[in-house]
């Protein structure tokens, strides 16, 4: 399974992709797992993002086999591509526009899965077309200027031009790390969790992955992925995890630190 040249090249141009409904014969069992994720002290009380961190590898290893998944991977970043962990959330209220990286050489993507029925009054994601093309005049430009939209332009977030991308439970959305994206208007309670990706980095370069890598410290993880992830991972899958695992050695020590110095794990 591949995509078409046509989608590779719409991401590309535009930072994104939708697909709609492309999940829906596993929605049953994804949003049941979704809800054992979230254990007891790890409920959400609507007052603030609930993030858990990795999450697939908990109990969602399998995704990573999933011949969808595998072809949005293999297309948009060859046969080689890293898995770079997960995240699981349940919202509360609105995100803020950022972009999740700034990656000049290696591309990173995102793949959303939102559990809820949402369009631009309720949280739906909204995405900067465009906007991961870093080297572009305009992308520099909108770096400096998205940091304050009243300032720039007089206008608040939710007004910044940009798509809505209304899903239903069973559609994935695709976006580059680098492109700008937020949320408006969402529940307490809205349901979310992503599958990161990137290309597989060059030896030269392995020191920035490590770099990378050291960032998940925040959530105080001492692997970069779930032993569950690593025990049953099969011959194919390991392709994606190998070079992750044999540079996550320093994840521990950073952790340790973290967590002398933070009060809880990071929330996103
Ligand atoms: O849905 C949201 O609130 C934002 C998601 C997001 O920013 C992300 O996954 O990076």
């Amino acid at each position: 399974m591949r995509l078409t040249q046509a989608q590779i090249d719409y991401f590309e141009t535009f930072g994104l992709l939708k697909f709609p409904q492309l999940m829906v014969d596993r929605l049953d069992w994804i949003v049941g797992e979704f809800a054992k994720t979230f254990p007891g002290t790890n409920k959400h009380d609507g007052t603030k993002r609930t993030c858990v961190v990795p999450f697939i590898d908990q109990r969602m290893s399998v995704l990573l086999d999933d011949p969808r998944i595998l072809a949005i991977g293999r297309s948009l970043l060859g046969d080689d591509f890293n898995y770079m962990g997960s995240d699981g959330n349940y919202y509360t209220g609105d995100t803020g526009w950022h972009r999740d990286g700034y990656h000049e050489k290696y591309r990173h993507l995102k793949i959303a899965f939102y559990l809820d029925r949402l369009d631009g009054g309720s949280g739906a994601l909204r995405v900067i077309p465009g906007s991961h093309r870093l080297r572009d005049n305009y992308a520099g430009d909108l770096t400096a200027r998205m940091r304050n939209p009243r300032a720039s332009w007089e206008i608040e977030g939710a007004d910044v031009p940009a798509v809505v991308l209304d899903v239903v439970p069973g559609d994935l959305l695709v976006f580059d790390h680098n492109t700008f994206h937020s949320s408006w208007n969402g529940s307490a309670n809205r349901r979310m969790f992503t599958i990161n990706l990137c290309q597989r980095y060059a030896e030269e370069d392995l020191q920035e992955l490590r770099d990378y890598i050291g960032t998940a410290a925040r959530f105080w993880i001492d692997r970069a992925y779930s032993e569950t992830m690593m025990r049953t991972a099969t011959p194919e899958r390991l392709v994606h995890l190998e070079q992750v695992m044999a540079n996550d050695g320093h994840l521990a020590a950073l952790s340790a630190k973290a967590r002398l110095e933070m009060a809880e794990p990071a929330r996103g």
